[in-house]
């Protein structure tokens, strides 16, 4: 059982940066990941609401910070996407400053779902990202997305490779499968949400 009706979930702000952001108090945790890697479908699997979050077969649908909310000082944060290459330059740029801004500066943010598609892990941008949230202390749960595209064998082994990829720092990164079309690894997911909402955290060190 959690801890919150992730159903109630709703939509509270846009914003084309931090500092549109309502007031840094509360808990924040936010999702981030390459254009397409299924962010705003997990958002919305885990709430089980069709449309909270925009979702779109065309990558870079997801262009402000969009937060959520789940109860006074509890909230979820859609993230834009980065290395989404058909992008001009500069947006691509501006999007990935959003994301950096956001994850250096928001003390309210306790836990960073890093998504990746589990067909193609681990790009360079999402190392960058996981590399990111190590400097800036944040804990990260990796949700290897749209594992329905792939038989369970394959899950699995693309699964230990990150795994393995990431153990050096398993002491602030987990892995799980996820699969927003099938529905595979939601439960995980609110667990994981509940206790970062739940802990008791410092002010984290932020190394710039
Ligand atoms: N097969 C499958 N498709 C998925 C899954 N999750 C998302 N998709 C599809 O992938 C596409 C992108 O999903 P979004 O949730 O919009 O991705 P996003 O990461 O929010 O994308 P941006 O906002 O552009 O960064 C959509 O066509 C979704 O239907 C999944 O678990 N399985
Ligand atoms: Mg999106």
């Amino acid at each position: 059982m959690s801890i919150f009706n992730y159903h109630l979930a709703h939509f509270i702000a846009s914003a084309p940066g931090i500092h549109h952001l309502p007031a840094d108090t509360g808990i924040e945790i936010a999702f981030v990941g390459r254009s397409n890697a299924g962010k705003s479908s997990a958002i919305n699997a885990c709430t089980n609401q069709k449309n909270l979050a925009r979702t779109s077969k065309m990558p870079g649908c997801t262009q402000f910070i969009n937060l959520f909310q789940l109860s006074e000082g509890y909230r979820i944060v859609d993230l834009p996407g980065y290395g989404y290459s058909n992008a001009p330059v500069v947006v691509q740029r501006k999007r990935k400053t959003i994301v950096t801004n956001y994850l250096k500066n928001r003390q309210s943010l306790k836990g960073l779902l890093i998504l990746m598609d589990i067909r193609n892990p681990l790009k360079d941008l999402d190392q960058q990202m996981i590399m990111s949230a190590i400097e800036c202390n944040i804990a990260v749960l990796v949700l290897l997305t749209k594992a329905d595209k792939l038989n369970y064998q394959k899950c699995i082994t693309q699964l230990h490779t990150v795994r393995q990829v990431t153990k050096i720092f398993s002491n602030i990164i987990q892995v799980q499968i996820f699969s927003a079309e099938k529905k595979i690894g939601i439960d995980k997911l609110r667990q994981q949400l509940d206790y970062w909402y739940n802990s008791v955290f410092t002010v984290r060190q932020v190394k710039l």
